[in-house]
């Protein structure tokens, strides 16, 4: 086929998956009629493709369903789940849904697979648990049913399953594994497995596979580059050497693949090679193409613009020119990274939508540029110029380039991102009288039925906004009585009125637009409707001031500010690709210290700027990780150094591997940084301890991601372990994340046990004085 693409999304353009899903957990859809749902879902897919220029019968239709996870789809495939699901396995001990769910979810009493971060993308897979006894065994027929499905629909599609390295190199050691034990050192003993589901496939009437390597593009993983390409020249001798096969394709997107491993895939007996020429370079002439397709990942993948066709094209010409048997169009990565359908976005602006290009748009556009490659440029040359006309609309645009703003982020100078010598701000805060060991949380309370539901109805016109208003005070005035009562010291209003932390502020600043079906999957049956940030930002009134106030004329102690930071509203967001993310990001940062103003002169003395997302935008190339560290800190500095000496500027960072960022952390130069520690607390602390971290530290001492109720003892040591490492005056008290996601049963035990515990920590430490 002349073009394809890497992937689709699979949760439906109505999330019918989660719906269906979520309705077979709880026990209301039974396992047919959830295979129904899922097999009506892969049909629409497929028939919308070829509506959109995807050929029934040539393979260029990818099949990239999930139920939950493509790692977790290939994991379960060769049998690779961990001991503790075996006997949820079915009779014949192949992996049924009961065994595949209870991976992805636990049960009573099963962890399942960690969660984390799919490369620098918003998406999380999960982690499969390798040990050196780990059975590979061909365990379900899933991907081979999904091809006979395909076909009697008579359509060809293209299987997508995850490639054996990438399978291994993102697997972690199971537990118990011995010191040392890297997973990808079993790539010779799972390779027979894949041989023989790729006969499986091709029994199955597969003329082509997509085997997925993104792990040869990293240098962000435990495996050296250098390795992985080793790993990837066996794997692929092994497969491309099998006799009943289809033809194979290997997709490496995400970044541009590491040299070692194109030279190896080029030589490798496979028949095609997928290369992101968005985020890569096209790569350079080497020996073994002229026996194979190279498909140009020209048409981005994780991005939600129209781009530059004619610019795509240059680059398919270019890639033509290193001589392989055929060149084909395809996209940077997957679809799954992007909404289905901007036709789907009544609300959006319809000069703003042409600039757009969701999955759909995307794969009309691979469409567009295949027929080129067959009939010729002159043949596509009216899309072309819509496209470049577009942008030029585009750039023209009032919005996207604000007089009122940019001059202000031009003459910004070093002041601008100082707040000046810490023992200053040290002295100045002691006014807070706060108590040694103080306590808070980190900001949102419960999402209570009863608000999203007030909020639902306030979105659709059937409440009043005063009315909507009176339940907000109603939980605010609420959240602080608790507070009061359980003896926090620092509070919240919780947050009541936001529905997502960074979509809400996309809702009240200039430059964003929101979406009303542009849902993305970001994890299971989860997802997120990013916002989309088009135009130079700022921020036409005060945000958070109100409700700040409102909660702080309630009580005498101090309550926090809530912002979301910088660095997080755009890795959250989909961000405008014609300027450095760094003048986007301080932009934002403008708008945020303008609120921090704002707050200060409400009477706010605490403020917090959450950065959840500073280690998840790192990028996967060590060359490129300074510039981001140096862009995402200063965007934080910008946001918080017009503040106060005597305001007090926390943080809060999620997911606990914070080795590689602690210079940053400590760089942000916050007062005060809550961290999420529940999963690897003594590494966080010993990480903190050792970089000599010298700002208030609050390792979460509890995980919020689970209903138990952690007791006072446990706190107390934990809280022991601290001050033991880190000076006790530096040590704060909070959970590990927001509360959004718990129910206030358990919230307030938690808390009351927290609060009970920094008090017995104080006590011991001011007798022993
Ligand atoms: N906000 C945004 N992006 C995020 C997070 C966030 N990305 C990373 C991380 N947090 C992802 N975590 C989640 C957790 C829960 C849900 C989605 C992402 C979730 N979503 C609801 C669902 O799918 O049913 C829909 C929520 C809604 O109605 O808006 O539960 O916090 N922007
Ligand atoms: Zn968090």
């Amino acid at each position: 086929p002349a073009g394809t693409i890497l992937g689709y999304p699979r949760i439906g353009r109505r999330r019918e998956l989660k719906r269906a899903v979520e309705a077979h957990w709880a026990g209301t859809l039974d396992e047919a009629a959830l295979e129904h749902t899922a097999a009506e879902l892969r049909r629409a897919t497929r028939e919308r493709l070829a509506a959109l220029g995807l050929g029934r019968d040539d393979s260029s239709i990818p099949e990239s369903f999930s139920y939950y996870d493509q790692v977790l789809d290939a994991a379960a495939a060769v049998g690779a789940l961990p001991a503790r699901f075996a006997d949820l396995r079915e009779a014949d001990g192949s992996i049924g849904l009961r065994a595949y769910f209870a991976a992805a979810r636990g049960d009573a009493e099963r962890t399942p697979l960690e969660m984390t971060k799919w490369f620098d993308t918003n998406y999380h897979y999960l982690v499969p648990e390798i040990a050196p006894e780990t059975v590979f065994a061909l365990s379900s027929h899933r991907f081979a049913q999904q091809v006979a499905e395909a076909r009697a629909d008579g359509v060809v599609t293209r299987p997508v399953v995850v490639g054996p390295v990438t399978l291994l190199a993102l697997s972690k050691p199971a537990d118990g594994a011995p010191e040392g034990f890297v997973p990808l050192s079993r790539i010779d003993d799972l390779l027979p497995v894949y041989v023989e589901l790729l006969a499986a496939l091709r029994a199955a009437g597969a003329e082509w596979v997509q085997l997925d390597e993104p792990a040869l593009v990293s240098e962000s993983l435990e495996v050296a580059p250098a390795d992985l390409a080793a790993a990837a020249e066996r794997a692929y001798a092994v497969l491309g050497g099998a006799h009943h096969r289809p033809q194979i394709e290997v997709a490496a997107g995400y970044a541009q693949l590491s040299e070692e491993s194109w030279r190896a895939l080029a030589a490798a007996p496979i028949d095609a090679i997928a290369v992101d020429l968005t985020r890569g370079e096209v790569p350079i002439p080497v020996s073994g193409l002229a026996s194979k397709t190279l498909i140009g990942g020209v048409v981005e993948g994780r991005n939600v613009w129209r781009g530059d066709l004619a610019a795509a094209w240059e680059k398919l010409e270019r890639l033509k020119a290193l001589g392989a048997a055929s060149t084909a169009v395809g996209t940077s990565t997957s679809l799954q990274h992007v909404p289905h359908d901007v036709d789907d976005e009544p609300d959006l602006d319809v000069r703003l939508k042409s600039w757009l290009a969701f999955a759909d748009q995307k794969v009309g556009q691979v469409a567009v540029l295949a027929r080129g490659l067959v009939d010729g440029r002159a043949s596509i040359e009216a899309e072309l110029a819509a496209a470049t006309a577009a942008l030029a609309d585009r750039a023209a645009a009032d919005g996207v380039h604000d007089g009122a703003v940019r001059p202000r982020a031009a003459s910004l100078d070093a002041a601008a991102f100082d707040r000046g010598p810490q023992d200053e701000r040290d002295a100045a805060q002691e006014a807070l009288g706060l108590p040694l060991l103080p306590t808070t949380t980190i900001g949102s309370f419960p999402q209570t039925a009863d608000i999203r539901r007030a909020r639902a109805a306030h979105d659709r016109g059937e409440l009043s906004t005063s009315d909507y208003e009176d339940v907000l005070r109603l939980e605010i005035t609420s959240v602080i009585g608790l507070q009061e009562e359980l003896g926090v010291d620092v509070l919240v209003h919780g947050e009541p009125e936001r529905n997502d932390m960074v979509q809400y502020f996309a809702e009240n600043l200039d430059g964003f637009a929101v979406t009303r079906n542009g849902w993305v999957q970001s994890y299971g049956s989860r997802a997120t409707r990013p916002s989309i940030l088009w135009g130079d930002v700022s921020r036409p009134a005060p945000i958070t001031v109100r409700w700040a106030q409102f909660a702080q004329a309630l009580t005498e102690k101090p309550v926090k500010g809530m912002l979301t930071g910088p660095v997080t509203i755009l890795a959250w967001s989909f961000v405008r690709d014609d300027q450095p993310l760094a003048t986007t990001a301080n932009q934002v940062a403008l708008a945020l210290r303008d609120e921090i103003g704002d707050l200060e002169e409400a009477g706010i003395r605490i403020i917090q700027v959450d950065e959840p997302a500073l280690r998840e935008l790192l990028p996967l190339k060590k060359g490129d990780q300074p510039a981001y560290l140096d862009w995402s800190v200063a965007s934080f500095r910008l946001a918080t150094a017009g503040a106060d000496a005597a305001t007090q500027v926390h943080t809060h960072l999620c997911y606990s591997e914070f080795g590689v960022v602690i210079d940053a952390i400590a760089a942000l130069d916050a007062d005060v940084t809550s961290i999420e520690a529940a999963r690897s607390r003594g590494e966080v602390i010993a990480d903190i301890a050792e970089s000599g971290f010298s700002r208030g530290i609050g390792p979460g001492v509890y995980d919020i991601h689970s209903p138990r109720v952690p007791q006072v003892d446990e706190i107390v040591d934990l809280l022991e372990q601290a001050v033991n490492s880190i000076p006790v005056r530096r040590v704060w008290v909070n959970p590990d994340c927001g509360l959004k996601t718990r129910a206030y049963p358990e919230t307030v035990a938690a808390l009351g046990n927290l609060v009970a515990a920094a008090e017995r920590v104080r006590e011991g430490r001011l007798a022993r004085v």
